[in-house]
C-alpha cells in the first residue's frame, strides 16, 4: 500500500528524478558516468545501428533448479544436453551462491548487488517490500552504457503499481509476471507486456463464427514458459544490431498453483522424453520441465548463432535458488552432494549451479572453484560493460575470473531468512569456514573444505571461529523496520 500512495506523489516521482541524476553523478564521480569513453561509444553504436565492441549479455536464471540437476553437475536421470555444452564452451563455477534461499530477495540481490544484510527484500514475507525509486539495477548501469535492456518471465521485486516495477527499475522492455506469486500460474489468464496487460486469448473460427479461446477461456492452451522463450527470441530479432542485455528469469520448474502431491504441480505440455520411463508422473514433469528448459536455452544459443553474436555475448546460466522440497529431490538427488534445500542456509539451500560463456575470452571447458555470489553479478556486468562498478555495493565484479586473471576474494559471504517467521536463520562464510545459526537451536560451525554435506557440527571443537564468525554476522547484517535483526 505505502508503495501506491508513493507512486502518486509528485513529490516522490521529483526525487526519483531527483536521484537518478544523483545517482548519475555519483557514478561520474567513481568512473562510471554514462558518459565514458567506453559508454560513448556503445551509444554510438547503438544509435548508429552497428553491432559496437560491447558484448550483449543474456542471463538466463531457472526458478527453484537444484545445484544437482544438470548433466554437467553430476545429474544423471535429467537430461540437459544444451546448458551442458554452455558449460563444456565456457565456465563451470562450482562455488557460486544465490543470494538468499528463495525467489524475491535472491532477485533483489541480484539486481542491486547487496547481500542480505542490506538487501532490498530480505525475504518473500513480509509481502509489499519491492524495488525503490533510489534502487540502481544493473538493467539501469547498463542503461547508462548504451545498452538495450529486457527483462522476460518473472520479475517478482515489485507488483504493479509500485515503483518497483521492471519499466521503473532500468528495463526498456519487458514480458511476463510481475508479482511472483502469480508466476506459480503456468496457464494464467494474462501477463504484462510493458505497462499493459495482454490476455491471453485468441480468436478461432469455427463454421464461420468467431469464439475466443485459450487459458482466458479456462483452457491450458498458453504455457508461459514456451511465451516467455518466443518472446526472448523476438527480442534477439529486434535488438540483435545493438548492444542488449537479455534477463530471462523462467519459472521453471518451480511448483506450480496445482495441488502438492499431484503430477499437475509440477505441469508441462509434454513429458517428453521421460514418457515411457518407469517412474512416478511427478517424476516424469518435473524431469520433463528441466528438460524442456534446456532446449529452449537450446534455442536461444541458435537465435545468436544465426545473427553471428555467439562470440560478442555473454551468455549466463544459473538458478535463483536451490531445490524445493515438494520435488522429487531424492529421486534426482537434486541439492548434488549437499544439504538442504530452497529455504534452508545450508549449501543445498543457496548452492547453485553457474555457467557463463563468452567466446574468446572465457577458456571454453573450464572449471572454476573461486566464490561468487548473485551481489557479484550487477559489478560483474558493469565492468563488462566498460564502467567501474559503484562502490557502496557488497559485490565484487568476477570479470577477472572470466578472463582467467587475478581476483579479488570476499572476506566473507553472508544469508538470512525469515525475519518475520517464526524461525530466523543466518549464514556466514569465511574461507572453508560456515557458520549456521537458527533460533531455539545450538550454533553449527562446518568446514566446506573437509565435510561439504555439512554433516559434522564442529562448533563446540572451535569456540573462537565460532565468536568470529558470529561477530562477523552483526557486521554483515543491518536491520530494517521489515527486517529487524534477531537473535538466535
Ligand atoms: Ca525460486
Amino acid at each position: 500500500m505505502e508503495e501506491n500512495k508513493t507512486l502518486k506523489n509528485r513529490t516522490e516521482l521529483n526525487r526519483r528524478t531527483f536521484l537518478r541524476s544523483a545517482v548519475g553523478a555519483a557514478f561520474a564521480g567513481a568512473g562510471i558516468s554514462g558518459l565514458s569513453s567506453y559508454a560513448q561509444a556503445a551509444s554510438k553504436s547503438y544509435f548508429g545501428n552497428n553491432q559496437g565492441s560491447l558484448p550483449n549479455i543474456v542471463f538466463i536464471m531457472a526458478d527453484d533448479l537444484g545445484f544437482g540437476e544438470l548433466g554437467c553437475y553430476g545429474q544423471e536421470k535429467i537430461k540437459t544436453p544444451n546448458i551442458d555444452r554452455l558449460a563444456s564452451e565456457g565456465m563451470r563455477f562450482t562455488q557460486a551462491y544465490a543470494g538468499s534461499s528463495v525467489c524475491a530477495p535472491s532477485r533483489s540481490s541480484l539486481l542491486t548487488g547487496f547481500h542480505n544484510g542490506h538487501n532490498r527484500i530480505r525475504d518473500n514475507l513480509p509481502h509489499g517490500v519491492f524495488l525503490r525509486p533510489d534502487d540502481v539495477t544493473a538493467a539501469e548501469v547498463l542503461q547508462r552504457a548504451g545498452y538495450y535492456t529486457g527483462c522476460i518471465g518473472k520479475w517478482g521485486v515489485g507488483n504493479p503499481g509500485s515503483w518497483g516495477v521492471p519499466e521503473r527499475q532500468g528495463f526498456d522492455y519487458f514480458y511476463g509476471h510481475k508479482n511472483q506469486d502469480q508466476a506459480h500460474f503456468y496457464y494464467p489468464d494474462y501477463l504484462w507486456e510493458n505497462d499493459k496487460v495482454k490476455l491471453l486469448q485468441e480468436m478461432e473460427i469455427v463454421n464461420e463464427v468467431g469464439k475466443m479461446v485459450g487459458n482466458r477461456g479456462g483452457e491450458n492452451r498458453f504455457y508461459t514458459h514456451d511465451l516467455f522463450t518466443k518472446k526472448a527470441l523476438q527480442f534477439i530479432d529486434k535488438n540483435h544490431k545493438s548492444p542488449f542485455f537479455l534477463y530471462l528469469p523462467y519459472t521453471i520448474p518451480h511448483f506450480s498453483d496445482y495441488p502438492a502431491g499431484t503430477p499437475e504441480h509440477f505441469i508441462v505440455p509434454d513429458d517428453k522424453p521421460y514418457s515411457e520411463k518407469d517412474w512416478t508422473q511427478i517424476q516424469k514433469n518435473y524431469a520433463a520441465m528441466i528438460t524442456r528448459m534446456d532446449g529452449d536455452v537450446g534455442k536461444i544459443i541458435g537465435k545468436l548463432k544465426k545473427y553471428g553474436l555467439e562470440s560478442n555475448t555473454l551468455v549466463i546460466f544459473t538458478s535463483d535458488n536451490g531445490p524445493y522440497g515438494g520435488a522429487p529431490t531424492d529421486f534426482f538427488n537434486s541439492a548434488g552432494p549437499f544439504r538442504g534445500k530452497k529455504r534452508d542456509l545450508y549449501e543445498g539451500g543457496i548452492r547453485v549451479p553457474f555457467i557463463a560463456k563468452w567466446p574468446g575470452v572465457i577458456k571454453p571447458g573450464t572449471k572454476s572453484e573461486h566464490i561468487i555470489a548473485f551481489w557479484d553479478v550487477l559489478p560483474t556486468l558493469a565492468e563488462t560493460a566498460g564502467l567501474k562498478p559503484p562502490k557502496n555495493i557488497d559485490g565484487i565484479s568476477f570479470l577477472p575470473v572470466l578472463k582467467g586473471k587475478e581476483q579479488k576474494e570476499h572476506d566473507y559471504l553472508f544469508w538470512d531468512y525469515g525475519h518475520v517467521r517464526k524461525t530466523y536463520k543466518a549464514a556466514l562464510r569465511t574461507g572453508e569456514w560456515k557458520g549456521v545459526f537458527q533460533t531455539g537451536r545450538p550454533p553449527e560451525l562446518y568446514n566446506l573444505k573437509k565435510d561439504k554435506g555439512e554433516n559434522n557440527n564442529i562448533a563446540k571443537h572451535h569456540p573462537e571461529i565460532v565468536q568470529k564468525i558470529r561477530a562477523l554476522i552483526d557486521k554483515a547484517r543491518k536491520g530494517t523496520e521489515n527486517y529487524p535483526n534477531r537473535e538466535f
